[in-house]
């Protein structure tokens, strides 16, 4: 019998070529790994069997590449693109790798370094269109303060703004026909950033001039590390039209910015994340932004990358299993609405008076036990392979 949890083209498995050629380098060490070429990369990503990749514009052009430079290097990665049948769903840019970034991007003091990230940013929308990709995401590492002396956060919201517009404009303009996808973080590098959660961006994007064009990037490890639910955030966003695409990745609260194999931290949490993404039928890339232990060579990266695929498909089986479940969704019966009354989606002076001379029995709604306990150790049981 073939194995069910290989990855298939139409899992729509993306990682970034940053995550499997992440180095191990943190603050206070340097990289453990050797360098993967951006032609390694994809040849490893189809070796493992996702069907996309990723990138900034950095970790496949080196900033500082002359034109010539630029065309060779994509000429050979589209290549390498071909030759493994990988594809390049999403495009981003670097914002804060550069010194020239320490401050901020879009939201920079300096004019100039505003005015170098937008130029920097349509550039990496040249770069991404050349390759095919159909969602822009924006990450605004370094969009933040370590002490708010040093601008009015309004004043921040408003240069974002002013950013964004225009990049729809250049969109537009070029028929690139991007979809941008914001991705919040609380902090990390910065003490704090700005649209520290995916709920912030999604009350910006409102105020944009095409707001059609922009929607959220949430990320797993980002939501976590402020404590929050994340299939909520992920939940709001869809409701709202807004879930452009998804960083897939682990992280225990409290602690620094992980980007765990994904479900490795808390496959509970991830369970719950794929049996909505399942469950709503999701259709956007799922990608991992994530990275191999500092003690792994490149074995190790690829049993992580596998990891990361094989975990969301062993998930989103249990989901499957959840929701054929019998006694399951029993109990979910018993535990749904009763008899509605007055109906309350429709406003009129009907329902009003109707509403408003209701007799509720308080005690009677309040005395059945709801059986979540029952529901979610059964829940635990699909979870454990013992069901
Ligand atoms: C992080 C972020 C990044 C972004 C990436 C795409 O915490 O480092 O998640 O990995 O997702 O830069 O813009
Ligand atoms: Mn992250
Ligand atoms: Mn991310």
């Amino acid at each position: 019998m073939p194995d069910p949890f290989t990855p298939r083209p139409e899992h729509q498995f993306s990682f970034g070529l940053w995550t499997v050629g992440n180095r191990g380098r943190d603050p206070f060490g340097d990289a453990v790994r050797p360098v993967l070429s951006p032609t390694d990369a994809v040849a490893l990503l189809a070796e493992v069997g996702a069907r996309g990749v990723n990138l900034h514009d950095n970790d496949l052009v080196p900033i500082d590449a002359s034109p010539a430079q630029r065309d060779r290097i994509v000429q050979e990665f589209q290549g390498a693109c071909q030759r493994h049948g990988l594809v390049v769903p999403m495009a981003t840019v670097n914002l804060f790798y550069d010194p020239v970034f320490r401050d901020g991007a879009f939201t920079s003091n300096d004019a100039q370094v505003r005015a170098y990230a937008i130029q920097k940013t349509m550039r990496a929308m040249d770069l991404g269109a050349e390759l095919g990709a159909k969602i822009f995401v924006l990450w605004g590492g370094r969009e933040g303060t370590e002490t708010d002396a040093c601008r009015r956060p309004d004043e921040a919201v408003k240069r974002l703004r002013e950013a964004v517009n225009y990049l729809c404009e250049y969109s537009l303009d070029r028929k690139y026909g991007f979809r941008f996808a914001l991705e919040a973080k609380p902090n990390e590098p910065r003490g704090d950033i700005y649209m520290a959660t995916t709920g912030a961006y999604l009350g910006f994007i409102a105020t944009l001039d095409h707001p059609d064009l922009v929607g959220v990037n949430p990320e797993v490890a980002h939501e976590q590390m402020a404590g929050l639910n994340f299939v909520h955030a992920v939940a709001q966003a869809w409701e709202a039209g807004k879930l452009f695409h998804i960083d897939l990745n682990d992280q225990l609260p409290g602690r620094y910015d992980q980007d765990f194999r994904f479900g490795s931290a808390n496959p509970k949490a991830a369970f719950w994340l794929v049996k909505f993404l399942e469950d709503v039928k999701y259709d956007g890339p799922r990608h991992f932004d994530a990275h191999a232990y500092r003690t792994e060579d490149h074995d190790g990266v690829r049993a992580f990358a596998r990891g990361c695929m094989r975990t969301y498909l062993i998930l989103k089986q249990r989901a499957e299993q959840w929701n054929a479940d019998a006694e399951i969704q029993a109990l979910l019966q018993e535990a749904g609405p009763g008899a509605r009354l007055p109906p309350l989606t429709a406003y009129s002076r009907a329902t009003r008076d109707t509403l408003l001379s209701h007799d509720f029995d308080r005690a009677a709604l309040s005395s059945r036990g709801l059986a979540y306990e029952r529901l979610d150790q059964l829940t635990m049981e699909v979870l454990l392979g013992v069901r």
